[in-house]
């Protein structure tokens, strides 16, 4: 199942759940703007799921409405976990997908951080 990618939040969504602790996660980080999980699914040997704790649900809705301390939050977290994950030397790619064409499951803003291995050639 994938979302629109637009439209109002759904409060119910999985990543909600997560950041009011009604479902367990494996969390990697958190601060006053960000957490972070790891994928249930992981694509590669290290994939971790980084969101904001507003509720947004994409990218454009995050770019349009968050501040730019929560904008700037999301991008420094990502960076310090992808060190701390030692992804550096070898590499890492870090996206988003948005709306059904890009395959959105979750209709909570987060971007994917992979690393660990070589990972396939980007998907055009
Ligand atoms: O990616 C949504 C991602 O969320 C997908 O890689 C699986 C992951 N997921 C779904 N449920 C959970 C829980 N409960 N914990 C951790 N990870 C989860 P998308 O970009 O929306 O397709």
């Amino acid at each position: 199942m994938s979302v629109s990618g637009t439209g109002t939040y759904e409060p119910g969504n999985i990543f909600a759940r997560i950041l009011r602790g009604e479902i367990p996660c494996n969390k990697v980080f958190e601060n006053d703007y960000v957490f972070a999980f790891h994928d249930i699914s992981p694509k590669a040997p290290v994939h971790v799921l980084i969101i904001p704790k507003k509720p947004y649900v994409s990218f454009i809705d995050f770019s349009k409405t968050a501040s730019a301390e929560e904008i700037a939050a999301i991008m420094q977290a990502t960076g310090h976990i992808a060190a701390s994950l030692d992804l550096e030397e070898g590499g890492y790619r870090v996206i988003t997908n948005a709306g059904h064409n890009a395959g959105q499951e979750v209709p909570h803003f987060h971007l994917h951080l992979m690393g660990g291995k070589a990972l396939p050639a980007f998907p055009g």
